[in-house]
């Protein structure tokens, strides 16, 4: 059989379309394909939900890939270790109640356990904005990467959600839009987005899962973002309060929760 780059061309464009407007309405829109985004959207999707992350850059994976300073090894709890056993991500105890793991496997298989579970990943494309009824987030104003970057003047597209998720680490991006465009009130202690604090990887790390909760009427902040919308430090490379934040948003959400 000959191979036709018109066939070729036309097989990706319908397939991305379909992906895409499959997704045009779900349950829940995640923002930001880093840790917390992912373990959430695994769990969301194995529930049957229909998940869609929205993930700025080309790859998945946030700030996991490097571990600390581009050492590739992350470091975990034991909590968080039951959430990597729970994915089969080898680890390996370095001192009592610390474990370290590949950085690049932690990655890639809780990247694929989210996507095999029906999660949908909508890589280069940026969030820039909200859809605002009555007070109530229901929305997410969507453009690719590229159109950001360099500024071209092209109009974004839009998606509904039930729930959104903010798990775009320590930018908050869309709380930062949120108080920028709407009169929406967060639920801080100041109404506002409180903004992160100096590292203290104890304290963040049990903070963040305290955190981790709805921030406004159809949001929820999970992982880094959670600490940095309530005034939590920043925790360094350890990452199993993201993955834990991860679970706990997801439970949240399943659980009717719906502020
Ligand atoms: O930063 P990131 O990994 O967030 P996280 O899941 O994990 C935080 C840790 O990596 C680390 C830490 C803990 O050890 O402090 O920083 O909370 O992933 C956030 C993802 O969101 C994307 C961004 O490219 C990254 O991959 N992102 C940010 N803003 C937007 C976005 C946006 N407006 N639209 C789409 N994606």
């Amino acid at each position: 059989m000959m191979l036709s780059e018109t066939k070729i061309t036309r097989a990706i464009i319908e397939r991305f379309s379909r992906k895409l407007l499959d997704h045009t309405e779900v349950d829940t829109a995640i923002v930001g394909g880093g840790p917390a985004g992912l373990v959430a959207a695994y769990y969301l999707a194995k529930a049957g939900h229909k998940v869609a992350i929205f993930e700025r850059k080309l790859s998945i994976g946030g700030g996991m890939w490097g571990g600390g300073m581009m050492f590739n090894e992350i470091v975990v709890q034991q909590e968080g270790k039951e959430i990597l056993d729970a994915f089969d991500v080898h680890t390996e105890e370095y001192e009592p109640g610390y474990f370290t793991a590949d950085a690049v496997e932690a990655v890639t298989t809780i990247g694929s356990q989210a996507l095999k579970a029906g999660a949908k990943v909508f890589n280069c494309m940026t969030v820039e904005d909200v859809i605002i009824r009555e007070g109530r987030v229901i929305g997410l104003v969507i453009t690719w990467s590229p159109v950001e970057m360099t500024g071209l003047h092209v109009d974004p597209l839009s998606i509904t959600a039930r729930h959104v998720i903010d798990a775009t680490g320590h930018a908050t991006e869309v709380l930062r839009v949120i108080e920028r465009k709407a009169d929406i009130k967060l639920f801080t202690e100041t109404g506002k987005l409180m903004g992160e604090r100096s590292m203290w990887s104890d304290k963040a790390e049990r903070l963040t899962i305290d955190n981790t909760k709805a921030i406004c009427p159809g949001v929820y902040v999970a992982g880094m973002s959670a600490n940095a919308a309530f005034g939590g430090p920043r925790m360094g490379p350890i990452f199993g309060g993201m993955l834990l934040s991860g679970k706990k948003v997801a439970e949240l959400i399943l659980s009717g929760d719906r502020p």
